[in-house]
């Protein structure tokens, strides 16, 4: 049994994330979650809403709300979601909590005390238009590297490069489009990364080579760029406070950290979180701290899209190397690209595309939950259609399993009656299933032990089909006539398959494969993984055992159905 520490990226608090933020980050991380528990494994999987930062103080203030209660607001109507998602968080925390305040300030003690932070005094980008100092992701402008027009004064969207408002060319305010900018002189917190350059550099290439591409190739670029100081505090009136002991003149002016420097430090505080709600029972530190040495050591992946790799690859790694203390650092960077609507942009703000609290109100969670992994965007870019989803749903869900579990348990029960057939003993196709079984099986692990999603799927896929090859061969309907034994044994098998589909599909489909498990009365009802002999000789729900026939675990979608959903939320762009 090993401890797998798992987060995936906070999604910021602003609003209901779309189906590209879920497949990037939240669903993959809960899969494998998911899979590493039913494995046996210690897993801690920690997620948590972002709520400082620029956007959360607007998002309030467009609903006439403290900024205090809108996140409060925001962050359990998101839950709400992620819950009707199923994703099985261990804990799912605020960014903003007590515990996040207390370490984030902790860091940058010790960040000060190592030689890491100076204080400097700045010229910031102020827009008398707005009354106010812009933080960086508020000044917009042409990308000085890649030209790119609707670049972010912290990072350009278009070619992932780190920036600082004053490289703009024609910077405007993202606020009020005004570009009567002017520069005013205020003092600020700088996090000394470049002196943490050699060191970052070290760890990156300790692990590169067993991350993604895309994760490595990301990091590679920012150093190959070098490592800027950056400023690690802001003009706001939200976030975590510098501390007064540490640096009385900047905390009397309400300066508060960056909500990048705070926000990957609640992974920790999530964990403190969790671990404060039972502490006679939870562990937070040992998850976190000097969690590299012991007897068992934690293995930590993230999970994340690709524009956030920067930061969990290089800056939040230079900032835990900073501190100087043996807090837990990454071992797998899982990145991805984007998911695409109809091959353009989900948008949050232009509220294109399928938003996930949507996608929830039309299907249940496993068509989305399926559909997304079995086509995440890992190597590439992937698009989102109506037609792609309907087709996957219909073909993978509704008639290779779903319809595999309905037509063997109501011809059971029709022919046998409501308890699993004996019938003659296992033959020949019977053990060639077993071989087919157990080495897909293998297949699976291998791809879902490697984070391959898109592989993972299609071995699970080739597991469904392998059943349903095996009742074509067999046609139990036609062997009833000449040979009610043999079709009984066919049947059991069947049933075998689908107690093994719900435990190995669970990961992805978590309510139909309960379902699906539910149907048997078994009295060890768990998810507990399939050993490779139990895939060979099928045989975890005995003849005898009582079953009854679930509802249809997949409708199909009609075309009436996807007519509607491209008229509701658009189809192909112009
Ligand atoms: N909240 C993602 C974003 O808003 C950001 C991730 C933080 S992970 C520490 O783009
Ligand atoms: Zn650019």
């Amino acid at each position: 049994m090993a401890r797998h520490l798992i987060t995936s990226a906070l999604p910021y608090i602003n609003g209901i994330k779309h189906l590209g933020n879920m497949v990037g980050s939240m669903l993959p991380a809960d899969v494998y979650a998911r899979y590493l528990r039913q494995r046996g494994h210690d897993v801690l999987y920690i997620c948590a809403t972002d709520e400082h930062g620029t956007p959360a103080e607007l998002a309030a203030k467009e609903r006439g709300l403290p900024v205090d209660e809108f996140c409060a607001q925001a962050h359990d109507a998101q839950k709400a979601v992620y819950d009707g998602f199923e994703l099985a968080f261990d804990y799912f925390g605020r960014s903003s909590s007590p515990e996040n305040r207390e370490i984030t300030q902790h860091f940058a003690r010790r960040l000060n005390e190592n030689g890491f932070i100076e204080e400097r005094a700045i010229r910031q980008v102020y827009s008398p238009a707005d009354g106010r100092f812009l933080p960086d992701r508020y000044v917009e402008g042409t990308c000085p590297h890649c030209g790119y027009d609707k670049a972010r004064g912290d990072q350009c969207e278009n070619c992932t490069r780190v920036l600082d408002p004053t490289d703009l060319i024609n910077p405007r305010s993202a606020i009020s489009g005004s570009t009567d900018l002017e520069v005013r002189e205020t003092k600020h917190l700088f996090l000394l990364q470049s002196k943490l350059q050699h060191e970052v550099e070290e760890w990156v290439a300790r692990h590169e080579d067993e991350w993604p591409q895309l994760a490595s190739s990301i990091a590679r670029k920012w150093l190959n760029e070098g490592l800027h100081d950056r400023a690690i505090t802001r003009d706001l009136d939200w976030g975590v406070p510098v501390p007064a002991d540490t640096w009385p003149e900047l905390a009397a002016e309400g300066k508060v950290f960056y909500v990048w420097f705070d926000a990957p430090i609640e992974y920790i505080g999530a964990t403190k979180e969790w671990a404060d709600q039972d502490p006679q029972d939870r562990d937070w530190k040992s998850w976190w701290y000097e969690a590299d040495t012991g007897e068992n050591p934690v293995r930590y992946t993230q999970f994340m899209a690709k524009d956030n790799v920067p930061f969990h690859t290089v800056m939040f790694p230079a900032t835990e190397l900073g501190v100087r203390e043996p807090w837990k650092k990454v071992d797998y960077v899982k990145a991805f690209n984007w998911l695409t609507y109809y091959g353009g942009k989900f948008s949050t703000s232009q509220r294109r595309g399928v938003f996930t609290d949507q996608a929830l109100d039309i299907l249940p969670a496993d068509y989305w939950r399926y559909f997304l992994i079995a086509n995440a965007p890992e190597s590439d870019d992937s698009s989102f259609t109506w037609e792609h989803f309907t087709a996957t749903v219909n073909k993978d869900l509704a008639d290779t399993l779903g319809n595999f579990v309905n037509r063997v348990l109501s011809f059971s029960r029709k022919r046998f009656g409501d308890e699993v057939p004996a019938g003659a003993a296992a033959g020949e196709s019977e053990t060639r299933l077993g071989e087919e079984i157990a080495g897909l099986l293998a297949e699976y692990e291998t791809q879902m032990d490697a984070l391959q999603y898109r592989k993972a799927a299609a071995a699970l896929r080739a597991l469904w089909s392998a059943g349903n090859s095996y009742l074509e061969e067999k046609a139990p309907w036609l062997e009833i006539k000449t040979n009610p034994e043999g079709a009984a044994l066919t049947l059991r098998t069947a049933m075998n398959l689908i107690h093994l589909y719900s435990v190995v599909s669970q990961p992805f489909i978590p309510s139909s494969a309960q379902a699906m498990r539910s149907a048997f009365a078994l009295a060890d009802d768990t998810a507990t993984w399939v050993t490779a002999d139990g895939a060979r000789s099928l045989d975890s729900v005995p003849a005898g055992t009582a079953f009854t026939v679930p509802p249809v675990l997949f409708a199909k979608i009609t075309d009436e159905d996807l007519e509607a959903y491209k008229e509701r939320f658009g189809g192909a762009p112009e």
